[in-house]
């Protein structure tokens, strides 16, 4: 039969099998070849390991067969447990969407990425994974995401997939996946599997048995069915002869640590071990002296997550869209000199042992990255149809969603503001208004909507369930400000306090234009100090490129009264060093609403990012503008809220809560340095990035053009001083200083902060103008 005729006609389930298990051993080839070449045939220049996970990549290669090449859909997508990256990249070169380049480049630059990235592999990567956790809760997001869509008619439901994460045993250490389950069962989730290689060995060690089951219990409290893949069908067909059971319990009972040793030691210790332990027991003798060493090896190692059979009918048997967990069980390394061992998770065969595979497989020297070496042609021809026709071989390529026009957001009006309120005011008229931009909006806040100022925006639009909810209030017509109703219409995704799930949400609703085709504009708030709790979650979005809007509020030690336990000091530091990331500390309500409406665009733009605004519950004075020079600096980072004269010899720099007390200082001091400037800084980031890539262009083939902060401070004289002030770490603003060679005194926090009233807080902290002004004198002082 031709390879054209074949692919037409679905080969039978027996053959298929075959076939599945002939492309398991390319994939555990090709994975470990990836890795061996990267270490030891590639040209060394530095020394250092290059790294690779041979023994995780085996422990899944059946898996990955089983799910790729016969249960995923075109629509589904996955996030590949990070070590087995070189597993997916194996499987797009067997489908023709990964070079031979690209993997024997593999953690070189420009080559296949250590773990599967979005953003920098070339062939399709759903989610990037790197940081053990976030890769498999952030599906169960993505989930909730396409329900978003679907409810709000953006997305059929015949287009709906499967959200699924293919997980490490020791993923489930990760507390950000109970976090995770706990939100899921309250949202509904569903359309979702997670399927566990359960090799019970993690980077250090075999894991602890008292945990077995215990999972079970776990997930199906949490409304999920488990399904374990116990054993293989060799397993299942020798535990029905005679001695069978006893063989049965006794890998029951096995710990986790004796299995993975015999494993590595091999037949004849299984041999001796079950001969001590089961000797006497009928049938044993017989069942043991049918199998030689390497059969008995391969028995006892076939667990149901290195069966194929065994997962074809586990992933076929589920239909529905309840939450699955498979648990699969596994041999770390399977199939390789390192199986078992527990120091395998970084380990490597060395270059006779893979000589040994090489040999073991068919494959001759020099044919090592030859798709179906060994096999001859008709098989060679079968495997090519079936991989040809499997349904991922017809995949789409990401969408590219249209975008939705941004309108310009009117200041919300008032001589006395705070930027949090001025943020809650903009979301409010947004929501009031028939601006296709508000319908993509969707809010989301790990319990605090209220103080945050989310609260107008959600009565407005809504809360979102499935499963719509009434307010119970309202409708025992208690008086409430808040509007909870939830129906399928609602734009706001209220989640438990558990800021892992926040930054995980808004990582899906980030993902939701290149996963969906339906670009969404999401706005999470979060307390600002807390930002650091989800802090990873933060960075695993940024670094797969979704796109969000971050606001942090209440901040600083601005918040007085909430005392240290609630400031945030290091907040403007963070959205410094996240890449992926354009941080702003505004102080003024028209700088809130120009940067949201900026946002709403960068957040869409091809080269563009999420955005986080630092904010503030201080109400302050706001500023008459004379013209709109100050919206360009407000978005670049800095304009002079004071312009100096040429030449001047000093300027203050805020940002933030803190400019009524560097206005005032400016006041103060006007007179007696004349021409002072007042630079208000928006963004200490954009402003520090700028500069930098500047610095960088000549390097990068561009001209060295000054960056926005070198021509503002470009107008003060050589030897001016600079005042740097803002309610966060100074190390934000003291790098000005830099820029110019100014001489600097920078102000800010950097001890925990107390309860207190801002006038005792600001002068014990050194925020107030007198400090401003002594900072000052400081810098003339001979
Ligand atoms: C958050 C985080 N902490 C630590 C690591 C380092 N690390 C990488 S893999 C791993 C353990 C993996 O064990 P398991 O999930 O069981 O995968 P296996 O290799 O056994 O399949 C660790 C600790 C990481 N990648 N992410
Ligand atoms: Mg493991």
């Amino acid at each position: 039969m031709t390879a054209s005729a074949l692919s037409s006609h679905r080969p039978a389930r027996a053959e298929k099998v075959a076939l599945l298990s002939q492309i398991e051993e390319r994939l555990r080839w090709l994975s470990s070849w990836t890795v061996h070449n990267a270490n030891n045939l590639r040209e060394k220049r530095d020394g250092l390991k290059v790294g690779g996970h041979q023994a995780s990549c085996a422990s899944m290669t059946a898996i990955m067969t089983a799910l790729y090449f016969h249960a995923l859909r075109p629509q589904d997508k996955v996030a590949v447990k990070p070590h087995a990256g070189p597993v997916l990249h194996a499987i797009h070169y067997l489908l023709d969407e990964q070079t031979r380049e690209k993997l024997e480049a593999f953690r070189g630059l420009g080559g296949v990425q250590s773990y599967p990235s979005r953003t920098k592999d070339t062939i399709p990567v759903d989610f990037s994974t790197g940081s053990v956790g976030l890769g498999v809760a952030v599906t169960a997001f993505s989930s909730l995401v396409q329900d978003y869509l679907v409810a709000h008619g953006q997305l059929a439901e015949a287009e709906t997939g499967r959200m699924i994460a293919l997980m490490g045993d020791a993923e489930l250490d990760e507390g950000n996946i109970y976090e995770c389950l706990i939100e899921g069962y309250k949202h509904d989730l569903r359309n979702c599997w997670w399927i566990v290689d359960y090799n019970r060995q993690s980077l250090d060690a075999t894991t602890a048995d008292r945990m077995f089951r215990r999972f079970d219990d776990i997930f199906e409290t949490c409304g999920w069915r488990v399904v374990t893949l116990k054993h293989g069908r060799l397993q299942r067909e020798a535990f029905k002869r005679p001695g069978g059971q006893a063989l049965a319990d006794w890998i029951e009972n096995c710990p986790n640590a004796d299995f993975a040793a015999l494993t590595y030691l091999g037949g004849a210790a299984w041999r001796e071990r079950l001969t001590r332990d089961l000797g006497d027991t009928k049938g044993i003798a017989e069942l043991l002296a049918a199998h030689d060493d390497a059969q008995l090896a391969r028995l006892m190692t076939n667990l149901g997550g290195h069966c194929i059979e065994t997962l074809l009918d586990a992933f076929d048997s589920v239909t529905d869209d309840k939450p699955t967990l498979f648990i699969a069980y596994t041999v770390k390394g399977y199939g390789l000199p390192l199986a078992g061992h527990k120091d395998n998770h970084s380990g490597m065969m060395n270059t006779a042992q893979i000589e040994g595979l090489r040999a073991e497989l068919g494959i001759e020297p020099g044919q090592e990255w030859d798709k179906w070496a060994g096999l001859g042609d008709n098989l060679a021809a079968r495997l090519e149809a079936l991989v040809k026709a499997s349904p991922i071989a017809h995949k789409k390529s990401e969408h590219r969603a249209p975008s939705v026009p941004v309108p310009g957001l009117p200041v919300p009006e008032g001589a006395v503001q705070s930027t949090q309120a001025a943020f809650g005011k903009v979301l409010y008229d947004l929501a009031k208004s028939d601006e296709p931009l508000a319908d993509r909006i969707v809010t989301t806040a790990p319990d605090v909507t209220q103080t945050t100022n989310l609260g107008a925006f959600v009565n407005q639009r809504g809360l979102f369930r499935r499963q719509e909810l009434a307010d119970v209030f309202q409708k025992a017509k208690i008086p409430s400000a808040q509007k909870w109703t939830a129906t399928t219409a609602g734009q706001h995704i209220e989640l438990g306090i558990a800021e892992n799930n926040f930054f995980l949400a808004l990582t899906s609703l980030g993902l939701a234009a290149p996963h969906f085709g339906t670009r969404l504009l999401p706005v999470g708030t979060v307390y600002d100090p807390f930002i650091a709790r989800g802090l990873d979650a933060l960075n695993y979005g940024c670094y797969q490129d979704a796109r969000f809007l971050l606001v942090g509020t209440p901040s600083g030690i601005t918040l007085a009264g909430e005392g240290g336990a609630h400031q945030s000091i290091n907040t403007p530091l963070i959205g410094m060093g996240q890449p992926g990331l354009e941080s702003f500390d505004p102080a003024f309500a028209d700088e809130v609403a120009l940067l949201m409406g900026w946002a709403f665009g960068h957040m869409q733009a091809d080269n563009g990012s999420s955005v986080y605004l630092r904010l503030t519950t201080r109400q302050i004075e706001q500023q008459a503008r004379a013209d709109d020079a100050w919206e360009s600096g407000t978005i670049a980072g800095a304009y002079w809220l004071r312009e100096p004269a040429p030449g001047a010899k000093a300027a203050i720099a805020y940002s933030g809560a803190v400019a009524p007390e560097a206005l005032a200082a400016w006041e103060q001091l006007t007179d007696d340095i004349p021409g002072l400037g007042l630079l208000a800084v928006t963004s200490p980031d954009r402003l520090h990035r700028d500069w930098s890539a500047a610095r960088a262009a000549r390097w990068n083939g561009g001209a060295r053009a000054p960056s926005h902060i070198e021509r503002l401070l470009g107008q003060l004289a050589p030897d001016a001083g600079l005042v740097t002030v803002l309610d966060g770490s100074p190390a934000a603003l003291s790098w000005l200083g830099g820029v110019r060679g100014h001489r600097v005194s920078p102000l800010g926090t950097d001890r925990f902060g107390q309860t207190g009233d801002l006038p005792d807080l600001y002068r014990t902290y050194r925020l107030d103008a007198e400090a401003i002004i002594d900072a000052m004198a400081e810098l003339f002082l001979p």
